[in-house]
């Protein structure tokens, strides 16, 4: 093979009469100008060469193509455009064929539609993800995909940003062979068995027929799961037109729809938050640090938390041992951890033999020593400082003295409960949240003593867990709770100003939140704030502003939901705003004196969003957090903001 260079990131090699050409643009072969520059170079010499019979496109490393450069959107646009390098390939007078040896997604699987012919891995990733970054497919995917797969299969797969492995990519008929270890060999021998003469040109295919019924549905489908989205809406539009329009008004209709997506502020929110993403969990200083090795996680406390925990830790592959105080809390442990593992086979999300796989790596028992075996104990018991530090002296005598002891403590200070043991160096906090095997939050706290090499293990378990983790510091709440107690603070404070619950509520829910706060605090129920307030009366500071209305709920009984009255009243379930309740709110504002004031929902917005920044800005200058966008996948993941504003912090700077 002879090497020859396109630009920097493509270079090809002549073999068998084939060109091979591999894009290799760390890390993800993303389709950056100088790629798209390199290919359309390839394609021009390939055209001419003689001694060419035909092209294969690769991937260096484990990806294909991991799409567009994310990093160019909102840069002035570098020529050539995707569309036209992608047009060429599929209107090229030889074969090309792609060889998708890892993720092709987005623009990167828009290239291999074009392809006259694909090969996939089995463990290649396809999709065209688009949608979550607040956009729709720009160089053809609407319209090609849908002519290899049909209507409705494109539309689960393009309007819900669904990824597919290389087996399902050929049984939905987007590969047209799965091949393991021979990929280049059995792509270069495939050129050979093509007829330049009749190449198939994806864009000239028919679109196959489906039944109405079988789109209508795919459509609904995916319109519910998109909750107003705009992207997953024009998704579902662009591929139903692939039926009716000619390739060339499908294109062009994608093309301006992925442009003005592109540059709406929702695709500017969601791409700040995938970058916050990848930007999450690296602490600068521990990038040389090894973790340590985790085969075996103890769980003390079995109940809602705990055996969300365990479920979490048997999905990542871990041995889980779970530690009750007696057999029976024990029994009813290991009943709740199978439930919930029952309940994922019931789902789909989890086959017979993968549940059976599972209990056969959990242990749950009433004897803690058992716990000598542990590279990790997590406790999930009562949030009390005394239970707590007391359990973590017990523990600091069975478990190795190179085991890492975790709190899952969400309100009490983990210094303390560290400073009880003789190994604070080998304690943190892990803050899970509800259910703890759904959500993907974990706020991993740094304690004062918190060793570098524990820090990232408790990082390297997070990642295997498949958790979004936060670094945060040691403050009441840490991050997440600090930011929502400010947040219910300013709520309060509103209430008393003027705003009514159902208003304050109504204007968030507007702005994309699943629920208002008043609805949350319902839900989640009044009588815990309640004992907080009351443990902290005798501290508080009698200069500062207190609402007294949250109390007067608790005293009356009214503890939210579960109590069928809280902030709303709860008949059949439905809430309802109760006149007791403004009545309640009114009296409030009488006793001090307030003359209630109105408030538009985007100055309830705006007021709520500054009380979530002040104290994100709070949480900044005392390096309880790292960086602004850490604040900001806090509380889309734990509270509820939508991830399209992007966040509290970035929201507020774009306002
Ligand atoms: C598109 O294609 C539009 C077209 O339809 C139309 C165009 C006209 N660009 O996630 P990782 C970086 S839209 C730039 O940790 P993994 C990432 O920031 C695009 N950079 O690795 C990180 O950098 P750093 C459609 C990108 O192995 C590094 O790569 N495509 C891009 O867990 C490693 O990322 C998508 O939506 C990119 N496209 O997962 C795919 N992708 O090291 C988005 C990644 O500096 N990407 N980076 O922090 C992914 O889903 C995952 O990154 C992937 C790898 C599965 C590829």
């Amino acid at each position: 093979m002879s090497a020859l260079r396109f630009s920097d990131t493509i270079s090809a090699a002549l073999a068998d009469g084939v060109l091979v050409v591999t894009i290799d643009n760390a890390p993800v072969n993303a389709l950056s100008a100088d790629v798209r520059g390199g290919l359309m170079a390839t394609l021009e010499h390939a055209e001419k060469d003689g001694a060419v019979a035909g092209v294969v496109l690769t991937g260096a490393g484990n990806s294909f193509i991991g799409g567009a450069d994310i990093k160019e959107f909102g840069k002035p646009p570098v020529e050539p455009f995707l569309p036209d390098v992608i047009s060429r390939i599929e209107a090229f007078p030889k074969p090309v064929v792609a060889a998708i040896n890892g993720v092709a997604l987005g623009g990167g699987l828009e290239v291999a539609l074009a392809c006259h012919r694909r090969l996939a891995t089995p463990g290649a990733k396809l999709g065209l993800p688009e949608v979550k970054l607040g956009i729709v497919p720009g160089a053809g995917g609407t319209q090609r995909l849908p002519r290899l797969i049909g209507i409705a299969a494109a539309i689960d797969m393009i309007a819900n940003g669904r990824v597919v492995p290389g087996a399902e990519a050929l049984k939905l008929g987007i590969v047209d062979r799965v091949s393991s270890d021979t990929l280049l060999a059995d792509a270069i021998a495939d050129i050979k068995t093509i007829n330049a003469s009749s190449l198939c040109r994806t864009g000239l295919l028919l679109v196959p027929s489906a039944t109405t019924e079988a789109i209508d549905r795919a459509a609904a489908d995916a319109l519910r799961k998109a909750r107003g989205q705009r992207a997953p809406a024009e998704a579902v539009r662009l591929v139903r037109l692939a039926a009716t329009a000619p390739l060339s008004e499908g294109l062009a209709e994608e093309r301006r729809t992925f442009i003005e997506l592109r540059d709406s502020d929702e695709a500017a929110a969601l791409r700040h938050v995938f970058f916050a993403e990848r930007a999450a969990g690296k602490v600068e200083g521990l990038e040389t640090v090894a973790p340590r090795r985790i085969e075996t996680i103890g769980i003390v406390g079995t109940g809602l938390m705990g055996s969300g925990i365990a479920v979490s830790a048997l999905n990542g592959g871990y041995r889980v041992i779970g530690v009750e105080q007696t057999i029976e809390a024990a029994d009813k442990g290991r009943e709740r951890i199978t439930g919930l593992l029952d309940k994922a086979v019931q789902s789909g999300r989890l086959d017979a033999a993968g549940r059976e796989d599972r209990l056969g790596r959990l242990t749950v028992t009433a004897d803690m020593p058992q716990l000598a075996q542990a590279d990790i104990v997590i406790e999930a018991v009562f949030d009390d400082l005394t239970v707590k530090t007391e359990l973590f002296q017990r523990l600091d005598t069975i478990v190795r003295a190179d085991a890492i002891l975790a709190t899952n403590t969400s309100y009490l200070d983990p210094d303390l409960i560290a400073a009880a043991t003789q190994r604070p160096a080998r304690v943190v906090g892990l803050h899970f949240f509800s259910p703890a095997h759904i959500m993907r939050l974990l706020e991993v706290v740094n304690c004062k003593e918190t060793a570098p090499d524990v820090l990232a293990t408790a990082l390297a378990l997070a990642k295997r867990l498949g958790k979004l983790p936060i670094v945060s510091g040691v403050t009441e709440g840490f991050i997440g709770n600090s930011i929502f107690s400010a947040y219910r603070r300013e709520a309060e404070y509103m209430v008393e100003d003027g705003a009514l619950p159902q208003e304050i509520d109504a204007a968030l829910e507007a702005y994309g939140f699943p629920m208002g706060p008043f609805a949350v605090f319902d839900m989640a129920g009044l009588e815990i704030a309640w004992a907080r307030r009351k443990r902290q009366a005798a501290t508080r500071n009698p200069s500062e502003r207190y609402v007294a209305i949250p109390d007067w709920l608790c005293e009356a009984g009214r503890f939210g939901q579960k109590t069928g009255r809280g902030w709303y009243a709860y008949p059949d379930g439905k809430r309802t705003v109760d006149p007791e309740v403004t009545a309640m709110i009114e009296a409030a504002r009488t006793e001090k004196g307030i003359v209630p004031k109105r408030f538009t929902a985007d100055e309830i917005v705006s007021r709520l969003l500054k009380a979530m920044v002040d104290e994100g800005d709070a949480l900044l200058s005392q390096g309880i957090a790292a960086r602004a966008s850490d604040i900001d996948l806090v509380m889309i993941n734990g509270y509820g903001f939508p991830a399209s504003k992007g966040g509290p912090m970035f929201a507020a700077g774009r306002r």
